[in-house]
C-alpha cells in the first residue's frame, strides 16, 4: 500500500496520504488543495527530488493568472488582435499574447527547465543565462487553445506537456523536446469555461481534476482518479471539411452517425471548435474526437508536441486510446516543433473503430 516514502492511495475512495510518520487523512477530498495533492504524489516517487512538483506547483501559479484575465475578458481591453500572425499562419489575439507571456515569464527563473516551446514562439525558448541553469525539464505548451473563440465567450484552454532533458548539452535543444509521446514525465491541461479546471497526470499516476476555488484562489481536488467509459455516445468532428475527407474518413463518421440501437447508435454529434474542451468533454462522458488529415492539409491541423501527445498522455492514463492515422500518437518520433498530426481521440471502443477505418478493416 505504501513505502518508507509514503503514498497516495485511494481507500473506499476517500482519498488518503501516507507519509513516514503517518497517515494524513483527507478532512474530505474537496478539501485538498492542488499542492498538497502534486505533494502527495511526490512521496510515493522513491527518488523524486521535488523538482518536478515545483515545476507544477509554478505552472498552476501561470494558470491562475492567465484565468484571472480571461474571466475579465469583455470588460477590460484584452480582447481582440494584436495585428500580428504566429508561425501557424493564424492571428495572435491579445489573450494568447498575454497568456503565453504569463507562462513564459513565470517559468524561466525558476531553474527547473533546461528550455521551453510554445505555439505561439517559432522556435524553442532559452533560458536566459540571467536566470539559474541546468534544468532537468522541458515544458512545451499552447498557452490558449481555442483563441477563435475568445471574443464569443466561448471555453478555451492552456495544454502542457512536461519531458525530461535528455541532450548531454548545457542548455536544452530541440532534441529535448523531439520526444516521444510515451517519454513525457507529466502532461494537463486547463480549461477556462463555466468553472476553472486543471487536468493532469504525471508518471504512472491516474488521472485528476482540480476546480479553481476564485473565492481563495485555490485549485481543490474535485475529479480524482478520471477514467473514461470503454465507449461513449458522442462523436465530435468539424463536418464543414467532409468534401475534403478520403473514403476511410467518410465511413468512420457515417459509422457513428448510423441508426443501429444494438451498437448503441447514432451517437450524439457535439463540437465545440476548442480541442480541449470537446477532449474534456469525452474524457468524462465517454466519446471521440476526429480531426482528420484531408486533401488541403493531409496531417490535419493540430499539433503533436503540444497539442496531440500531452492530450494522449492523459487519454491513455485514464484508459483510452488515441491514434494519428492508425499509429497511436505516443509512439510518435517528432520530427519538428510545430507538426501536426491527424488526431483520433477518446474512449478506447471508439479509437479502436477509427483504427479499423483507416486500416480499411471496416
Ligand atoms: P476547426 C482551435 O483553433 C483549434 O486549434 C483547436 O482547439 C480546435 O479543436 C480546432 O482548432 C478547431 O478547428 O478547423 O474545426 O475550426
Amino acid at each position: 500500500m505504501y513505502n518508507q516514502h509514503g503514498a497516495m492511495v485511494a481507500v473506499k475512495s476517500r482519498l488518503v496520504i501516507f507519509d513516514s510518520e503517518g497517515v494524513i487523512k483527507m478532512p474530505d477530498r474537496l478539501g485538498v488543495t492542488i499542492n498538497k495533492f502534486i505533494m502527495g504524489e511526490q512521496l510515493s516517487i522513491p527518488h523524486a527530488t521535488g523538482d518536478f512538483s515545483g515545476l507544477l506547483n509554478e505552472l498552476v501559479v501561470a494558470t491562475k493568472v492567465i484565468a484571472r484575465e480571461v474571466n475579465k475578458a469583455g470588460l477590460v481591453d484584452v480582447l481582440g488582435k494584436t495585428g500580428n500572425t504566429n508561425i501557424q499562419g493564424e492571428e495572435v489575439k491579445k489573450l494568447d499574447e498575454y497568456a503565453n507571456t504569463a507562462i513564459i515569464q513565470k517559468m524561466d527563473h525558476t531553474g527547473y527547465l533546461c528550455a521551453m516551446a510554445s505555439e505561439e514562439e517559432d522556435g524553442i525558448i532559452e533560458i536566459e543565462d540571467k536566470h539559474p541553469q541546468g534544468g532537468s525539464y522541458t515544458l512545451a505548451f499552447d498557452p490558449l487553445d481555442g483563441s477563435s473563440n475568445i471574443d464569443a465567450n466561448v471555453s478555451i484552454g492552456t495544454i502542457f506537456s512536461i519531458h525530461r532533458k535528455i541532450s548531454s548539452a548545457p542548455k536544452g535543444t530541440l532534441a529535448d523536446f523531439l520526444q516521444r509521446g510515451s517519454e513525457q514525465v507529466g502532461a494537463g491541461y486547463v480549461i477556462y469555461g463555466s468553472s476553472t479546471m486543471l487536468v493532469y497526470a504525471a508518471g504512472q499516476g491516474g488521472v485528476h481534476g482540480f476546480t479553481l476555488d476564485p473565492s481563495i484562489g485555490e485549485f481543490l481536488l474535485s475529479h480524482p482518479f478520471i477514467k473514461i467509459p470503454e465507449r461513449g455516445k458522442i462523436y465530435s468532428v468539424n463536418e464543414g471539411n467532409s468534401h475534403k475527407w478520403d473514403d476511410r474518413i467518410k465511413g468512420m463518421v457515417d459509422y457513428f452517425k448510423t441508426d443501429d440501437k444494438q451498437t448503441g447508435r447514432p451517437y450524439s454529434s457535439r463540437y465545440i471548435g476548442t480541442l480541449v474542451s470537446d477532449f474534456h468533454r469525452n474524457l468524462l462522458y465517454g466519446g471521440v474526437f476526429m480531426y482528420p488529415g484531408d486533401a488541403d492539409n493531409p496531417n490535419g491541423k493540430l499539433r503533436l508536441l503540444y497539442e496531440a501527445a500531452p492530450l494522449a498522455f492523459i487519454c491513455e492514463r485514464a484508459g483510452g486510446g488515441s491514434i494519428a492515422d492508425y499509429e497511436d500518437i505516443l509512439d510518435i518520433e517528432p520530427t519538428t516543433l510545430h507538426q501536426r498530426v491527424p488526431l483520433y481521440i477518446g474512449s478506447k471502443g471508439d479509437v479502436d473503430i477509427c483504427r479499423k477505418f483507416l486500416k480499411g478493416e471496416m
